[in-house]
């Protein structure tokens, strides 16, 4: 090959070995192999020749560039794996190491949200009467969150525009994110012999988001089924509920006539409170607060329970919502995020969680 173009081959490979890093590496590739790159000019040369040079010239350069191309290659691997090699040095973890001798006090020892202990709460006061926790699946099938409760096959809460589907395996119904906690009520139905006495405080999810509405919230709803269980132990078990979670033994409660597809009879149900100053419990208005109703006979035959034998009540409520009345928390956006004054002022100590004696 010509003495030029061993002495440029020479000179490239002294700068790809001197090129410590990527950046330095692609001056080297521009400066061989660019528009205006030294290979590039002399294949841009080979014009000017004459023919009968032009063929043998032509081959060289042309080796020689792919000479080039692989080096390049070969040195950028290098140094992707020396730039990777230095990461993992320096983000080394030792998860062998003992946690820190004093926890910090304070906030920053972490705490509960009010989301939590909100559940804490229900869980507590329903527990206590007698009512167990149930869970279930964030992703359900059309039949649980729908068809079961005899939400019919074109009502508008089934709507793409209200609902988030998953994609449909083959052959398949498309998966949605559960839309409330029912299906896990359907579940508890499907997998135990009555009596059944449950709560099922849970995430939800709607494609809805304002400054009301977040895409995904928290719900707990609450079954009970027995024999001969009718509209006085819903009213009871509710006012008792509402009384005690609000700490105000004589809060007015108020059952409204209303309409679910799983409930029938359904109520909604009001607690007093005073519009204008926002105070509960006091003022001559009225605030709806949870929705609920004798469970629909249809809906208990879908979930293998006979109607004829077993009777049940149902009730649904928003945690946010709950929480927000409670503890007088105007906004619902922050409690998701994870906004450090927030937290501060709403969330509260994990050494102190909630207990019977915290209730009127
Ligand atoms: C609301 C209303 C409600 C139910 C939920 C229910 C579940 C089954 C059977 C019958 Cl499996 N009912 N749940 C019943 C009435 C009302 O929620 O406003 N929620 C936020």
């Amino acid at each position: 090959m010509a003495d030029d173009l061993d002495t440029l081959r020479a000179d490239i490979e002294a700068a790809l070995a001197g090129a410590a890093d990527l950046r330095a590496l692609d001056a080297v590739r521009v400066a061989a192999l660019g528009k205006s790159g030294q290979v590039t000019g002399l294949l841009k040369g080979l014009g000017a020749l004459p023919p009968e040079e032009r063929r043998a010239r032509g081959a060289e350069v042309n080796v020689l560039k792919g000479e080039v191309e692989r080096a390049l290659e070969t040195r950028r691997a290098t140094l992707e794996a020396a730039a990777l090699d230095a990461r993992l040095a320096a983000e080394r973890l030792d998860v062998s190491l003992p946690p820190r001798a004093a926890a910090p006090a304070g906030p920053e020892a972490g705490s509960i949200h009010p989301i939590s202990r909100t559940m804490e709460e229900l869980i507590a006061l329903f527990g206590a009467m007698g009512f167990a926790v149930a869970e279930g699946p964030d992703i359900e099938g059309d039949w649980h969150n729908f068809s079961a409760l005899n939400i019919p096959e074109h009502h508008p809460a089934r709507q793409d525009h209200d609902t988030f589907y998953l994609t449909a395996p083959e052959g398949g119904r498309r998966p949605v994110l559960r839309t409330h906690t029912s299906p896990v009520q359907i579940r508890t139905m499907l997998a135990q012999e009555p009596p059944i006495r449950v709560i099922v405080p849970g995430r939800t999810w709607r494609a809805d988001h304002d400054a009301t509405h977040s895409p995904m919230f928290h719900q707990v709803e609450g079954l009970v089924i027995g024999r001969g269980i009718h509209m006085g132990h819903l009213k009871g078990t509710l006012v008792d509920f509402l009384r005690a979670f609000f700490g105000i033994a004589d809060l007015p409660v108020r059952f409204r006539a209303s309409y679910f597809p799983f409930t029938e009879p359904s109520m909604e149900v009001d607690i007093g409170w005073s519009r204008r100053t926002g105070e509960l419990g006091q003022g001559g208005d009225w605030l709806e607060i949870l929705g609920s109703g004798m469970v629909h006979p249809k809906v208990l035959a879908n979930a293998g329970i006979d109607p004829r034998a077993w009777q049940g009540f149902a009730f649904g409520m928003g945690i946010e919502r709950i929480t927000m009345l409670k503890h007088g928390i105007p906004d619902l956006r922050p409690f998701y995020e994870a906004d450090l004054r927030w937290l501060r002022h709403y969330a509260t100590s994990p050494l102190s969680p909630f207990t019977l004696h915290d209730a009127a």
